[in-house]
């Protein structure tokens, strides 16, 4: 016997008033089963004599995160929303929306399809549908500008971002301070409404005048949204379907806004938004543990360094308001890390993201010591020391001797083997990887890298602190680089290996940049330093040793002193002050001399040849890394790469770009490589067992579970 579920929306009337609310968790999504409990209850309210005027309001914490996005791929719209919102709006009776928590997407929809909205100050609410892909396909794009204004509207569609209820002027009829008084004073301004017989307010009778959003408005936002608007295809849509609503009555303006949202819905970027929406929330799903795992209370924690990472690291505990104990053996070091944290809050606070008295709240989380015993009683422990094992190793046995029990010791490396260094421990079970990305006090990524004898409640432990610092937390295994710089080591070994086959910096990186993301492997490698690879590349020689070209040329630049842009020079040239790339032919010339001596053929290259020959190697060792079980899934691996190294977030993520555009096609280009590049070719292009499986079965990375 299916258990009864409880009805999605209820109904019951206090004296002639029917309150509707919407009870369907976590976050009242317009699900089939909202859209048709509306429908039931307002139409049977609006039958009702007795009623004289109708609330929709909420059982949930929020009003409604908006339509159903796990609905979407179903195809199955019906009823849809916008006839949900028709039939609100054409009432003959005032239905008011009492928006008692944050209301997003659809949910905001049905509040503009009302005839009058109450809220509480500080509530939030928002568009976001472009940021999966697509539009305010409810009305949103029309009855927004004719409520709020033109200017207001098109900011909050097209950014996607939640506004504070007050900010948005000409929204709501009623707003109050005290949430815990919003239910009592909305029945009071509905017994207001009907005693007054106050008229039924449709936004569909509210023209927008012309002169407030001249043509200028439009295209001075176009120009405005260009750089982050880069690649995506639905903020276009967005502008367009908002200049309808002001040169169109709202039915027409409704028929164009379903235009250019099914444009956005078929597009292959909303279906990676959406993936993506899933993924970032799948990725902290960690089925490690479950309800019965215990977590460690972390009441403190102490950083090791109080250099750029580990005062960025201390950053985000502090944010979060909680102690910090940073460690420096020299006063002086302690002393520069802690003013280089203050000087980070002062910017913020100058640029009024902060208030003074945040920077003086945070800066008191934070004490120093020069002494391991300052760490005696901590919670977490996070080192940021020098990426060598002996130097980590030390610090592990030191921190086995001075911390108390259950305290989880934590590392930040970004490479090593994490199990050796737990096995400088007594306690190798409290032993886990942070690996943060800089600067970590603005990096969302946090891969938490678990250790063969890393403890389950540590594990937990730490995947709900990241979500606690505000962090996107993906579990790992151990491996070279973990994920993110494993996979990203074939991407930089290509853009090489290009460079010394003739093709040039700047060409490689406008292909990359086209692709999406935000600067081509070599503007990244002179911002990152080439000398970061090229100590990587030192400590590996036994991985790369059957390649003799292997870097050669950013090896050599290296060797000359060139290591990128902190010294003007790397593979481009750097005037003073500038971070604008300039080529050089010497690099060139490098490269012709090195290709030279090691029998390499110079040509020319396709930017086809190179997009696939960077992207579709990172992509094949992101499937031997779900092969050995060190992501658990390819979603968690797209994850890392949007949070981590800009992946656009339109193409969903490396693993969710490989399956839209085929695995077929991933699986033949890497046997093409192999087979063309000769011995170059069969050492690095050998596709991936699970990547050669997958394809042969027509299906996706998605369709892969360990
Ligand atoms: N649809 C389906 N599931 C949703 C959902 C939604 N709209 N919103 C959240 N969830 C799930 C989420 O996957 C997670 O599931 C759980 O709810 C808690 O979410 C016609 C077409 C509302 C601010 O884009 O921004 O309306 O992981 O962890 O931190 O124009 O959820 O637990 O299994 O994020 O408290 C537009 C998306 C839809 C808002 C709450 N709306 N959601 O944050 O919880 S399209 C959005 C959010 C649309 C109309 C168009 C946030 C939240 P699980 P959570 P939270």
């Amino acid at each position: 016997m299916n258990a009864v579920q409880p009805a999605a929306v209820t109904r019951q009337n206090k004296g002639n008033i029917a309150i509707v609310l919407m009870q369907s968790p976590p976050v009242n999504a317009l699900s089939k089963s909202v859209r048709v409990g509306l429908i039931e209850h307002i139409s049977a309210a609006l039958d009702d004599a007795s009623i004289e005027a109708i609330v929709i309001s909420s059982e949930q914490s929020l009003f409604s995160g908006g339509a159903d996005i796990s609905e979407f791929s179903s195809g199955d719209f019906e009823p849809p929303l916008p006839s949900v919102l028709e039939l609100i709006e054409n009432a003959d009776k005032p239905i008011v929306a009492v928006l008692n928590g944050p209301a997003f997407g659809g949910g905001l929809e049905v509040a503009l399809a009302c005839h009058y909205r109450i809220t509480f100050a500080q509530n939030k609410v928002g568009l976001p549908e472009v940021n999966l892909g697509i539009l305010p396909g409810a009305g949103g794009t029309q009855r927004l500008p004719r409520l709020a204004g033109v200017a207001k509207a098109l900011d909050m569609i097209v950014s996607g971002k939640p506004a504070i209820a007050s900010s948005v002027k000409g929204l709501f009829d009623l707003v109050v301070d005290d949430p815990s008084q919003l239910m009592a004073s909305s029945v009071d301004f509905i017994n207001d409404l009907i005693a007054n017989g106050a008229p039924i307010k449709r936004t569909k009778d509210i023209d927008i005048d012309p002169a407030t959003a001249p043509d200028e408005l439009f295209a001075q936002y176009r120009q405005g949204i260009a750089k982050q608007a880069r690649g995506f295809f639905s903020p276009e849509r967005c502008i367009r379907a908002v200049e309808a609503a002001v040169t169109l009555p709202l039915d027409e303006g409704l028929q164009r806004e379903s235009e250019l949202f099914m444009e956005c819905m078929k597009s292959p970027q909303a279906r990676s938004q959406q993936h993506f929406f899933f993924a970032e929330r799948a990725a902290g799903h960690v089925a490690d543990f479950d309800k019965s795992t215990p977590t460690r209370d972390i009441k403190t924690v102490g950083i090791i360094g109080a250099g750029t990472m580990g005062g960025g690291i201390a950053m985000n505990f502090a944010n979060a308001g909680i102690p910090v104990v940073m460690l420096e053996l020299q006063q002086e070091a302690l002393d520069k890390g802690l003013a280089l944290i203050r000087r980070n809050y002062s910017n913020s606070a100058k640029k009024g993201k902060l208030t003074e008295q945040d920077v003086e709240d945070r800066m008191a989380l934070l004490q120093g010591t020069t002494d391991y015993a300052g760490l005696a009683e901590v919670d977490l422990v996070i080192e940021a020391v020098f990426e060598k094992m002996d130097v980590k190793k030390q610090v592990f046995t030191k921190l086995d001797e001075v911390c108390k029990p259950g305290a989880i010791l934590a590392s930040n490396t970004s490479t090593l083997d994490l199990n050796e260094i737990a096995a400088s421990t007594s306690r190798p079970q409290d032993v886990i990887g942070l690996h943060f990305f800089s600067p970590a006090n603005v990096m969302k990524l946090l891969e938490v890298v678990k250790g063969e004898k890393t403890a389950a409640d540590v594990i937990k432990t730490s995947m709900l602190m990241a979500k606690k610092i505000r962090k996107v937390a993906v579990l790992v295994g151990v491996c070279f680089g973990f994920v993110g710089n494993r996979m990203i080591e074939p991407y930089g070994r290509e853009s090489n290996r290009l460079i010394l086959e003739g093709a040039s910096p700047e060409q490689i990186d406008k292909v990359i940049y086209d692709f999406g993301m935000p600067m081509g492997p070599n503007t990244m490698g002179d911002m990152a330093g080439l000398d970061i690879g090229y100590f990587v590349r030192q400590s590996r020689q036994a991985f790369i040793a059957h390649d003799p070209s292997y870097a050669v040329v950013a090896d050599r630049l290296v060797e000359e002193g060139r290591v990128g842009l902190k010294v003007g020079k790397g593979i481009y040239l750097y005037e003073e002050g500038s971070r604008t790339p300039i080529p050089d032919p010497s690099v060139l010339a490098i490269a012709k001399q090195e290709a030279q001596k090691l029998g390499v053929e110079q040509r020319q290259h396709s930017e086809q040849e190179i997009l696939e020959r960077c992207i579709f190697p990172l992509i094949n060792e992101g499937a031997h890394i779900l092969e050995e079980g060190i992501a658990a899934k390819s979603s968690d691996i797209d994850v890392i790469y949007v949070y981590g190294y800009g992946f656009p977030v339109y193409r969903g993520g490396p693993m969710q770009y490989a399956d839209e555009i085929g695995l077929d096609k991933v699986y033949a280009a890497m046997c093409k490589y192999r087979d063309e590049l000769g011995d170059y070719g069969k050492m690095w292009f050998e596709p991936a067992p699970l990547l050669k499986k997958l394809a042969e079965q027509g299906k996706g990375f998605a369709d892969f579970k360990k």
